[in-house]
């Protein structure tokens, strides 16, 4: 994948021309981590992930820990969330049972996750990277993506330099390590992120991508996951190089529009743009439990105290919701969205939980939750809200209901009552 133009050193930066032979050393620091690339002046999109994230700053804050194998995670949750690197060497992997990490790994220090620390951190790493350009895509606690296009004039360098300084910057100052991925799309970046692992740089470049990809398996293309796998397999596709072989009208005939996503996947084409994080005014409530979830009867209460604070912050803050998202993280830390609108404006817990309850039902397919939350979008003047019409005269007198348990929970304080009356309006409505 090296062709060598020029190098660069990845300790001190400094830039030299490559001479044939094998790769130097640096000629001004005398590191070995000199990179060369053919392409490396003309890729500007990146991933960047952090290595053995909560591992690694359990291990910067407890220096005794340095050359033990640590594996966060136990807890309620019986999972390990990440182990660092010495500890992987033994085999122990994220999502693993407990048992069978200590198993594999008697001798490690286990140590209970502190999200909240982890968030701070993850939230620095953030600002950093806004720094280099304000085109940042978080994609969770540690990683984003960044385009850096048009930013060599404001840093002086190329965004390939620009990332190195980077790296540097977050060791120095967070004693923390990244790896990173530079291509020309999300797609490859975060895949060349994944390629040299931990304190990692690797490039992929327009030239090389058709054969670079035709080696690796399907399900590293997003949205390819284990189910999508089995049945391509079963149509004899596993190895990207199966899909390359393919025209676009076979794999379109086959698979409809998911097929031709394939094919250009395939041949490294990806046209998602790097969407940096809006500063949206959005009102939400979330809650995390204390163990994974999946009973809708469980979660539905937990949704219907979400929707009444939802809807108290709506009302203290003059808004009302023409659109609601409903946010589900599961154990394994994906998060999955759920987007609703279209209904008239509302205000009210009862509406909210409803709509919010309707998408909630859909998504307890077994799998099991670790967080839920209801967040308020498309927001509208606080008059708009819940003024009923010929076919819906509930909304007002639901209105009335819960501003006068506003008043009630001002002075008194809590939320029991609430939920009484919202429901004991709701039976009076159904009886009706
Ligand atoms: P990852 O970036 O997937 O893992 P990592 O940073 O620990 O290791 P790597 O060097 O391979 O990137 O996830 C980031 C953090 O998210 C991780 O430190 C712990 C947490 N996490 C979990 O709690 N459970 C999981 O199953 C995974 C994958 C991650
Ligand atoms: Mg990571």
């Amino acid at each position: 994948m090296e062709t060598r133009a020029a190098l660069l050193c990845r300790d001190c930066l400094a830039r030299f021309a490559a001479a044939p032979g094998p790769r130097p050393r640096c000629r001004a620091c005398g590191s070995p981590r000199v990179f060369g690339h053919a392409e490396l002046d003309s890729l500007a999109i990146a991933h960047i992930d952090c290595d053995a994230f909560f591992a690694a700053i359990e291990k910067r804050d407890n220096p005794e820990l340095a050359d033990k194998p640590v594996i966060i995670g136990g807890g309620k949750r019986g999972v390990v969330s990440t182990a660092c690197y010495i500890a992987r060497t033994y085999g122990v992997r994220s999502a693993m049972p407990m048992f069978k990490a200590l198993e594999a790994c008697p001798d490690a220090v286990v140590i209970k996750p502190d999200i909240e620390k982890y968030s701070r951190i993850g939230r620095q790493i953030r600002s950093m990277m806004l720094d280099l350009t304000p085109a940042v895509e978080p994609v969770s606690i540690d990683e984003a993506f960044l385009d850096l296009s048009g930013t060599e004039r404001l840093h002086g360098s190329a965004p390939a330099e620009t990332l190195m300084r980077f790296a540097r910057h977050v060791e120095s100052e967070l004693d923390l390590s990244v790896s990173m991925g530079l291509s020309y799309n999300k797609f490859l970046a975060k895949i060349a992120s994944d390629l040299d692992k931990p304190r990692g740089f690797a490039v992929i470049g327009q030239a090389e991508v058709v054969p670079f990809l035709a080696g690796r398996p399907i399900g590293i293309i997003p949205g390819v996951g284990k189910v999508t796998q089995e049945r391509l397999a079963r149509d004899g596709l596993r190895l990207i190089a199966d899909v390359q072989r393919l025209s676009d009208s076979d794999l379109a005939r086959r698979y409809g529009e998911e097929g031709l996503r394939l094919a250009r996947l395939a041949r490294g084409e990806d046209r998602r743009p790097v969407k940096p994080e809006r500063e949206t005014k959005s009102i939400s409530a979330e809650t995390t439990f204390d163990e994974d979830i999946a009973d809708p009867q469980r979660l539905a209460p937990i949704l219907l105290r979400l929707s009444e604070k939802l809807a108290l912050r709506l009302r203290k803050s003059g808004f009302s919701a023409r659109g609601l998202t409903l946010k589900m993280k599961t154990s394994d830390f994906r998060t999955r969205t759920r987007a609703r609108s279209g209904f008239p404006p509302t205000q009210l817990a009862s509406r909210i939980f409803d709509i919010g309850r309707e998408m909630l039902v859909r998504e307890c397919d077994g799998a099991r939750f670790r967080l839920i939350g209801i967040g308020a979008s498309d927001l509208g003047p606080a008059e708009e809200a819940d003024r009923g019409d010929l076919v819906d005269v509930t909304a007002p007198r639901d209105a009335g209901v819960e501003r006068a348990i506003d008043r009630l929970r001002e002075k008194f304080g809590g939320d029991a009552v609430m939920r009484g009356l919202v429901f004991g309006a709701r039976a009076e409505r159904e009886k009706h």
